[in-house]
Formats: structure tokens, C-alpha cells, sequence
């Protein structure tokens, strides 16, 4: 059996989730990818194992808790004791005004950013625990340190986050595990394009006249926290563009 560590990351068929499958495969990782669209899923695998990297696929919705505790009940026993787990699948939808939003879009967001994250982290950990030894990497984002206008219920998400990632960092302090919480400011990916349902015009203008992050860059964040030595938890790390200072403070070339 191979003693490569095992990593899961959700939502790895775009943006930070496939950076940080590419960066941990990199590192000589097993990777278990997972989303919703098995299409992109098995396109990732092929490309990460002409690589040589050991990689399992599951497709399913983290918003579906029966579908993800199957997905993670069928995982092969030589791949089970899962190393480090990286909730990243989510998004927002909308940035409208809070007395204007859209009950469908609050729902997504909701069942997603926290409710799924939730799910994953109540399904793999124990197994951590049970072990003592495994590292939870959830990416939150600035949004979570301060609400901007029309950020309501992602900023919510996103704060939430940051609790529920210092409540897992609390309740395994007496354990090896680690817990981290990664904020990115913008990182251009697909983020927007989902959050503006396909206005492309909209999404590129929020990476008008700064160079944005990529999701390698947070890939290679989650992995550096995951390879400081054992002693070492890298408990929260703000992650911004070089011209962005916080949440709404951003330099923009002309
Ligand atoms: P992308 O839209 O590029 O990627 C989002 C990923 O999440 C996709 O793989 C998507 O898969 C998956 N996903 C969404 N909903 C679900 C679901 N219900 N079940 C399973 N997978 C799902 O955006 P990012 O890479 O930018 O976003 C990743 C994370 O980073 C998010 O949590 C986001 O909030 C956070 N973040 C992003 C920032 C940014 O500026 N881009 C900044 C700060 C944080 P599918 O193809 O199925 O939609
Ligand atoms: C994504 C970054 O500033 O668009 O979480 O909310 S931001």
C-alpha cells in the first residue's frame, strides 16, 4: 500500500478547489477530487495522473447530505484515511442590497458555504480524531472579516466560516490535528461569472485595473500549511492582491 498522504479537496473541478488538486498532486499527494460535474472530474484525473498521481473522483452535491455520506462511505478502505481535508466548495450569488435579494440565491449560499462544509467536516473528521492525525483547510475569505455593500448573506457565509473553523480548532486542541482557515481577497476565477449567473461583462469588471490573485496562489498557501512541521497550525492567513488592502479598499489602475 502506498504511504503517499491523501488529500480531499471539494469543489477541485475549478478555480482555488483544482489549483490546490494540481498544487498537493504536485507534492507527491494522493488526491481525491470532488464536485458536481463528473465530466470536468474525470478530465482532471486523466490530466493529474498522466502526472503520475494516484487520483480517485467523487461527483456529488455537498448541498445533498445522503449523496455526500455515500460518496464518502464508498471510498475504497486504502484510501480512507484521508490526511487533509480542504472545504472549498462554494460561491456567491448576487450583490444586491439585503432588503432586495433573492430567497433562492440566500438558500444556495447558505446550503453551500456553511451547510455543506459542515457535512464534509462532520463525515471525515472523526476519522481524524480517531486517528490523531489530519489537518482541516477551509477557505473562507476576507468577506468574512467585515461586510461590503450587497455582500449580506455571503459575507454571513463567509463569517461563519471563520466561527466554525475556531470552533473545530477548539474542539480537537487536545489532538494533532490542525485547523486552518485561508481568506483570499479577489482571486480571479470562475467566482464571479457564478455570482453575476453568467454576465461576464459584470464578473470581468471586478479584476479591471489590478492583477488579481489565481487559485494556484491559494493552492500554494493550503499546501504550505500543510507541510509546516507538526508543531506548527497555521490558524488563519488573510491572503490579498498586492493592490487590494482590504475588503473594499482597492487600487485599480486606470
Ligand atoms: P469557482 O467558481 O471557480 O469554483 C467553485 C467550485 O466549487 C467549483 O468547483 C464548483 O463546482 C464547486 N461547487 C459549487 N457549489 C457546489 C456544490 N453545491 N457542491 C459541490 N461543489 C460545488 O470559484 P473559486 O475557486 O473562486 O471558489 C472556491 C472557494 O473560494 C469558494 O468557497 C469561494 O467562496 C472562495 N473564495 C473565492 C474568492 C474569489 O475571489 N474567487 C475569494 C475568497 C474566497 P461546480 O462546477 O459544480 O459548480
Ligand atoms: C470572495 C472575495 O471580495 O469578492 O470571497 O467577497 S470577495
Amino acid at each position: 500500500m502506498s504511504k503517499k498522504k491523501i488529500v480531499l479537496v471539494t469543489g477541485a473541478t475549478s478555480g482555488i478547489g483544482e489549483g490546490c488538486a494540481k498544487r498537493f498532486a504536485q507534492g507527491e499527494y494522493r488526491v481525491i477530487i470532488t464536485g458536481r460535474n463528473r465530466e470536468k472530474l474525470e478530465n482532471l484525473k486523466t490530466s493529474l495522473e498522466a502526472d503520475g498521481t494516484d487520483v480517485l473522483t467523487l461527483a456529488f452535491d455537498v448541498r445533498d447530505r445522503e449523496a455526500a455520506r455515500k460518496a464518502v462511505e464508498s471510498i475504497p478502505d486504502d484510501w480512507k484515511d484521508i490526511d487533509v481535508l480542504i472545504n472549498n466548495a462554494g460561491l456567491a450569488r448576487g450583490l444586491e442590497p439585503e432588503y432586495k435579494g433573492d430567497f433562492d440565491d440566500w438558500d444556495q449560499m447558505i446550503d453551500t458555504n456553511i451547510k455543506g462544509l459542515l457535512t464534509m467536516t462532520r463525515l471525515i473528521v472523526p476519522s481524524m480524531v480517531s486517528r490523531n492525525s489530519g489537518h482541516i483547510i477551509n477557505i473562507g475569505s476576507v468577506a468574512g472579516d467585515a461586510a461590503y455593500a450587497g455582500g449580506n448573506v455571503y459575507c454571513a457565509t463567509k463569517a461563519a466560516v471563520k466561527a466554525i473553523t475556531d470552533g473545530l480548532r477548539i474542539d480537537v486542541a487536545d489532538t494533532r490535528l490542525r485547523v486552518t482557515n485561508i481568506k483570499p481577497g479577489l482571486v480571479e476565477t470562475n467566482f464571479s461569472n457564478v455570482r453575476f449567473h453568467g454576465d461576464t461583462q459584470r464578473a470581468d469588471n471586478v479584476y479591471r485595473g489590478i492583477k488579481p490573485l489565481t487559485g494556484d496562489d491559494i493552492a500554494d498557501v493550503a499546501f504550505y500549511a500543510a507541510s509546516a512541521p507538526e508543531h506548527v497550525q497555521i490558524a488563519e492567513v488573510l491572503v490579498l492582491a498586492t493592490h487590494q488592502a482590504s475588503g473594499t479598499v482597492i487600487h485599480r489602475e486606470k
